[in-house]
């Protein structure tokens, strides 16, 4: 499926791009054209992916109008479970958004975590 989200449109300073465009080096978990799946180089779980957009997009606020490129990242969440095979037992995708959010990349992501049984808490 052809999707316009795939199409490139890296922003020069962000890291996600670069990571996309392979410039700085990642270990991808799984990729298609609108997405890109990578490890977490600080993992707070067993698994921990990250699921970013080819395309710059800053945060998920920016996605209000994309639901297709929002369904994309979140479909692309669930295969990674699958590929880590923690889709059983159960695992957790959060995004941080902005500064009471904590986002410390500014290109939008989806962190897959699991491999343990996760904390309640979220806030
Ligand atoms: P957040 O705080 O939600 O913006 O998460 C950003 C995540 O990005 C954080 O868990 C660490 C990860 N990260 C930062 N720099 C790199 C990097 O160069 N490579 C990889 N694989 N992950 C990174």
């Amino acid at each position: 499926m052809m999707c316009s989200a795939g199409s490139a449109a890296a922003h020069p300073d962000c890291l996600f791009c670069k990571i996309v465009a392979g410039d700085i080096p990642s270990d991808q978990v799984y990729t298609d054209d609108a997405v890109v799946a990578f490890r977490d180089i600080a993992p707070q779980a067993p698994v921990h992916v990250l699921v970013v957009p080819r395309r710059h997009v800053s945060g998920i606020d920016d996605l209000r109008d994309e639901p297709e490129l929002a369904g994309r990242l979140l479909a692309a969440a669930a295969k990674v479970a699958r590929i880590e095979g923690v889709h059983e037992a159960g695992y957790r995708v959060a995004v941080n958004h902005g500064r009471h959010g904590a986002q410390s990349v500014g290109h939008v992501h989806l962190h897959v975590l699991g491999g343990r049984q996760l904390h309640g808490e979220l806030g």
